[in-house]
């Protein structure tokens, strides 16, 4: 028989990722949306025949037990959230209520429902924000800097109290920045490979950025949710950082998404105050050893070959979009 799975979050980045490679598992898959008044299933338009999508709110205790109750799946990927580190800082109260409180929402919901689930909670390196140690793993202290990173360590652990609490299989994954072209546009990455193609394709001729300084250790979201898959396949759960080990500046990004189509950031990035943000976090790299040597990850895709692709993707985009 089948296994069947649910994931909240279903229709953003990497819910589209998992639900894929979930389907090419072999899995039933269940995905979680949000009541909205226009439909937000581009992500997942070429698999929806496949899904099934039920409704159910991260802020609604009892909808959560509904479907697990009706829906009784085998393992639960708790993927949604309010992501936008910006945004947490003009809507701490909601990030809180989503992306902190709604982690003890559905491991509750799964506690009441049916304790056997194998449960997966989407945590990130914005928890380490000010960072206390380089690279940072599974043992470097936690410092958050955004009303984001704050909710998502109460999310972090409260998963692992609910593993203590109630044994639970409750999975934890800390992982660092994992972009696509299926990122969010107000993602640096997203924002800065289209913002080249609008610019290679003559519809805009600047780039408004913020902190070109700040570094980020980003992968590709295909190979990060494969890592999400083995958490939960292990006969222990546990938390893994999942990253590249490698470093880049916003700065290093322009450069080469620009290059992609001959051009030269400078002629086009400029700063804008309001990209800036109230407290940053100035440099992550993660060490993904322990993901490595326990569940047998490695990531396919490099730093390079994301940005490019990314690119490439836009250009396509942008160029129907025009005609
Ligand atoms: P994303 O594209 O922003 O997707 C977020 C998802 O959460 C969307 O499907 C959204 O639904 C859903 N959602 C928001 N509020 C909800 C609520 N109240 N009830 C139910 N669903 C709700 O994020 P992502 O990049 O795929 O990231 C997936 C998860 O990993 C998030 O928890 C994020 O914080 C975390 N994370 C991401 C990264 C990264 O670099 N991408 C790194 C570490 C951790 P709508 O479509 O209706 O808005
Ligand atoms: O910013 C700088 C900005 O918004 C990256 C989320 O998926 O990863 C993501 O959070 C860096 C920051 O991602 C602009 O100041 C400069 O230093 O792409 P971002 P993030 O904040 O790192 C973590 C792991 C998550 O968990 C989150 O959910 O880029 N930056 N100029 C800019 N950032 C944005 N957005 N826009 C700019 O114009």
């Amino acid at each position: 028989m089948s296994k069947r799975a649910m994931i909240t979050g279903i229709t953003g980045q990497d819910g589209s990722y998992l639900a894929e490679l979930l389907l090419d598992e072999g899995y039933e898959v269940i995905g979680v949306v949000r009541r909205s008044s226009t439909v937000t299933f581009e992500r997942i338009a070429h698999i929806q025949d496949r899904l099934t999508l039920v409704a159910g709110d991260l802020l609604d205790e009892v909808s959560l037990i509904q479907v697990l109750r009706d829906h009784r799946p085998d393992e639960v990927y708790n993927l949604a959230a309010q992501s936008f580190v910006q945004a947490s800082w003009s809507q701490p109260v909601l990030t809180g209520e989503t992306t902190a409180l709604g982690v003890t929402r559905i491991l509750d919901a799964v506690r009441i429902v049916d304790p056997e689930i194998r449960f997966y909670q989407a945590s990130s390196s914005e928890m380490f924000g000010k960072v206390q140690a380089v690279p940072q793993n599974e043992d470097t202290p936690f410092y958050p800097r955004s009303p984001y990173g704050v909710a998502k360590l109460y999310g972090h652990w409260i998963t692992v109290n609910y593993r203590e609490s109630y044994d639970l299989h409750a999975s934890s994954g800390i992982l660092f920045n994992h972009e696509s072209p299926r990122r969010g546009f107000e993602f640096v990455t997203r924002k800065v490979t289209h913002g080249v193609a609008r610019i290679k394709l003559g519809l805009d001729v600047k780039l408004s950025l913020g902190n070109l300084d700040a570094q980020r250790d980003w992968g590709f979201a295909a190979d990060y949710v494969r890592a999400m898959w083995l958490m939960v396949q292990q006969d222990a759960p546990g938390d893994f950082v999942v990253a590249t080990g490698e470093t880049h500046a916003v700065r290093e990004l322009c450069e080469i998404a620009f290059a992609v189509v001959g051009l030269d950031y400078r002629d086009h990035v400029v700063i804008d105050e309001r990209f800036l943000r109230p407290a940053e976090v100035d440099l992550l790299v993660g060490d993904p050893s322990k993901a490595e040597k326990v569940l047998g990850w490695s990531r396919d895709v490099g730093f390079h070959q994301l940005i490019e692709m990314m690119v490439e993707s836009d250009m396509d985009q942008v160029s129907r979009l025009i005609g």
